[in-house]
């Protein structure tokens, strides 16, 4: 260790003998859980195994350390942790391998992640916050390496923000800021920027959290060497490392995994750091070994040297801890072997109940399953050696899953086309109750799904009186963002120049004279972990919008924003929530990187997150206070364009709301439906007015809102009367055009009233060139969406609309 011991010999000793018999029970029990769930996946039972062998000791350590209230932000490799804090049980573990899709037995994610994924719960299962100063709190895993650590900056900042802000509301979330955001990563993915992100972050920002790195030296098959500089993380950090010199920067601990007494004091201090004195801390766990190899695809003897695997038998933490244990003489070799020989058992009965509540459900309702088929087997004289063959191949199942019966059925009803309808009556309604149990525990849970899912607030119009004033845009949102940090003591916003000067747009001018550094704050540039902080404090009950400068930089947090916050209600089963705003500005203005609506690429990567476009900011204040009245994650992309044009200030600032997933008609018209949203509305309109001058009469319907999109289904209505539909947009082809196309078409059935081809027309395939030039011929213009629409009327009535082109 490079700090050093100041903690009296005797009273550790005390301290390690209490705990010692019992951890290393759990050590037992978490390796056998390894070793089964090996043979699981290798006998077909389970389909993919990645378990916490060889790193159990660190864990114990760590859960010695952890204390209600707290956050763990870890990945696969804990399952020691999450049983050693009683948040996981063996039949927990079975479960999760089996995928067994309820909620009670798997508590980390109803079976829909693979097992090594773990959560605890932060919601009840109506959606309302338990109260997690009373629990030991997990976020829920994601698999992609190191994705866990944006999110971990965040739950450590909230620690901060509760301690530090006046006036906070903190009920059952913290206790005054005492809480710890513990991190676990392999020494590998410390090669991820986000890694790097987190750390440089957490050291500017002062939070408290405690990073441990599990180093057992490879990533899969690719050793250290090609991993990371000098081969050691801890050593390279070191610049990190707090001193007298500097106000900021990490307390670094270097511990050996097989170690359990110096692991004990390590994650200790650690914690002990964190805790009172909001300092990050990294504790490097070397040594570790990996005795089971990586996963269940795969051997570890194909890529390590006999050498290796030699030192990994002789440093199996396991086994150092054993050795420990007979040498401080806290137990004699019986009593081990005794308790041994007792964990066996523990686990091998764990498997069993886990193997038989999972199957036994789906056993039962295969068999008043087969009572319907031969109900109808018996009624029906088509293709009854067929349905038999299937029903018979379905009983002959030993483990059946629901695929097998509901996919049984299926079979048996097509087959059955020409049979009389009231025969096959009972099975066709068997299948479509079975679906509808059944299909929710996959689908469930992608949105917020009770009351505080803000699609049920419901408008309020903006309020003028005779004292309005037309403002610049900017102003509104400001005075509406004064109205709600007055309104809500939890509401935060940060970004990249958001604090000293209000943001680039200056919308939040003056905002943190009056409301501090704390709540409307400047941050560094690095996109990822900006939305991790808005992840992790969301979780913790505050309400974080954290800014992305310009929409096009929200690719560099796009992979956190579409792994962990858009999966993250869904993966849990509705457990957790994130109820964050990420507040950006895009579309129209300069340029490659200043001007782009990759509308698409939220659109298809954020399933599960709201994603707004208002097209004034009238539209995107009423946003705001619209989603600060429920717990739906939301992306709000401001017109980069709009912040200078003139608006009308409203009165009831904070409390006007702009609907989500209702469409709005800004101009009717009875030839052709035009969708549109942001600030192609501009065009679009301009445009309009022209069209009017040539006796075309275009409906402008402005969409706002494209996740959700037009929950009534307007724009049919529209299309109904007008029998055209075009969308305009400014993104690429096939992008949001094609997504709201497909809604209109598909959902909505607009096809039947179509007189034209439905069309869209987008920004060319390649990015926008620079200055007025480079957007004209980049961007649909007024003299496009004039000819597009002419085109079509064109196409229908020749004679009356000419072609001029040709
Ligand atoms: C972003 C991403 N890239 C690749 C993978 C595949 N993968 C899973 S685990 C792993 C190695 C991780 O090694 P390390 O961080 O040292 O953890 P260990 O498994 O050794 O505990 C890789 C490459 C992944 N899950 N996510
Ligand atoms: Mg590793």
């Amino acid at each position: 260790m490079t700090k050093k011991n100041t903690t009296s010999k005797h009273l550790l000793n005390n301290t390690l003998k209490s705990y010692a018999l019992e951890d290393y029970k759990t050590a037992l029990i978490s390796r056998e859980c390894s070793a089964l769930g090996r043979i699981e996946v290798h006998t077909g039972k389970a389909k993919f195994g990645i378990f916490g062998d060889g790193k159990e000791l660190p864990q114990l350590a760590m859960a010695r350390a952890f204390k209600n209230g707290d956050f763990r932000s870890g990945y696969y490799r804990d399952q020691t942790f999450m049983m050693a804090i009683g948040a996981f049980t063996i039949e927990n573990f079975f479960a999760g391998l089996y995928a067994h899709a309820d909620i009670q037995a798997d508590p980390t994610s109803a079976g829909r992640q693979m097992g090594g994924h773990f959560s605890t719960h932060s919601l009840d299962e109506n959606g309302n916050w338990n109260n997690l100063l009373k629990q030991k709190n997990s976020s829920s895993d994601i698999s992609c390496t190191a994705g866990q650590m944006p999110r971990l900056l965040g739950l450590a900042q909230a620690s901060k923000i509760y301690r530090e802000v006046a006036g906070i509301q903190n009920n059952n979330f913290s206790d005054n800021g005492n809480e710890v955001a513990w991190g676990t990563i392999g020494n590998a993915s410390t090669s991820e920027g986000h890694f790097f992100e987190t750390i440089n972050a957490a050291g500017v920002m002062q939070v408290p959290m405690v990073m441990c790195v599990w180093d057992d030296d490879y990533g899969i098959s690719v050793p250290a060497k090609y991993q990371t500089t000098k081969e050691n993380i801890s050593e390279i950090l070191k610049g990190f490392q707090r001193n007298k010199n500097s106000n900021n920067g990490l307390e670094i601990f270097v511990v050996n995994g097989w170690d359990y007494p110096a692991l004990i004091e390590t994650f200790e201090k650690a914690g002990n750091i964190a805790r009172t004195e909001h300092v990050p801390v990294l504790i490097h766990v070397r040594e570790l070994t990996q005795p089971l190899g990586h996963s269940t695809s795969g051997s570890h003897e194909r890529y390590k040297t006999k050498k290796r695997l030699e030192w990994e038998k002789e440093f199996d933490c396991n086994r150092k801890m054993r050795e420990w244990i007979l040498k401080s003489e806290f137990a004699t070799e019986e009593e081990l072997v005794q308790m041994e020989q007792e964990v066996k058992k523990m686990v091998a009965g764990g498997r069993k109940r886990a193997w038989e509540a999972y199957t036994n459900p789906i056993k039962s309702e295969r068999s008043e399953f087969i009572s319907v088929i031969d109900e109808l087997i018996n009624q029906t004289t088509n293709h009854q050696s067929e349905i038999e063959a299937i029903r018979n191949e379905l009983v002959s199942i030993k483990a059946p899953i629901r695929k097998d019966i509901v996919s049984a059925g299926r079979k048996i009803l097509r087959n059955l086309r020409y049979e009389q309808p009231s025969i096959t009556k009972n099975l066709r309604q068997w299948i479509q109750n079975y679906s509808i149990d059944t299909q929710p525990k996959y689908s469930k849970y992608l949105y917020i799904e009770n009351d505080s899912n803000p699609v049920s607030v419901k408008e309020v119009l903006p309020v003028y009186d005779k004292n309005s004033n037309l403002v610049d845009a900017r102003i509104v949102l400001r005075e509406n963002f004064d109205a709600l940090f007055t309104k809500y003591s939890n509401l935060l916003i940060f970004g990249e120049d958001t604090g000293n000067i209000g943001d680039v747009n200056q919308s939040l001018e003056g905002l943190q004279k009056k409301y501090g550094e704390l709540r409307i704050a400047d941050v560094g540039i690095r996109e990822a972990t900006i939305v991790g902080q808005g992840i992790g404090m969301a979780m913790r009950g505050l309400r974080p919008i954290a800014e992305i400068q310009y929409l096009d930089y929200i690719l560099y947090g796009l992979q956190t924003l579409s792994d962990d916050l858009a999966s993250l209600h869904y993966r849990t089963f509705g457990r957790q929530m994130a109820p964050m705003i990420i507040r950006t500005r895009g579309h129209r203005l300069e340029g490659i990187w200043h001007s782009g609506s990759p509308m698409g690429v939220l659109l298809h990567s954020l399933r599960g997150v709201y994603i707004l476009t208002p097209r004034n900011m009238t539209k995107a204040a009423g946003f705001y206070n619209t989603l600060l009245e429920g717990n739906q994650p939301a992306v709000v992309i401001e017109c980069l364009n709009g912040y200078r044009l003139k608006e009308e200030l409203p009165v009831n600032l904070g409390e006007f709301k702009t609907p989500i997933g209702v469409v709005e008609t800004i101009k009717e018209g009875k030839d052709i439906t035009i969708v549109s949203y942001g600030s192609t509305l501009r065009i679009v309109s301009q445009a309009a007015e022209e069209l009017e001058k040539f006796g075309i009469s275009a409906e402008i319907i402005d969409a706002q809102s494209l996740l959700p999109f037009d929950l009534n289904h307007d724009v049919v209505k529209s299309v109904a009367k007008t029998n055209r539909l075009l969308i305009i947009d400014e993104d690429v082809s096939g992008g949001a055009s094609a997504y709201i196309l497909q809604r209109v078409l598909e959902e909505q059935n607009a096809y039947q009233y179509l007189d034209s081809a439905p069309q869209t027309l987008t920004s060319k395939d390649h990015r926008t060139a620079y200055g007025t030039d480079g957007d004209y011929f980049s961007k649909p213009s007024v003299d496009d969406v004039f000819e597009k629409v002419y085109g079509i009327m064109h196409e229908a009535n020749p004679n009356k609309y000419p072609n001029f082109l040709k």
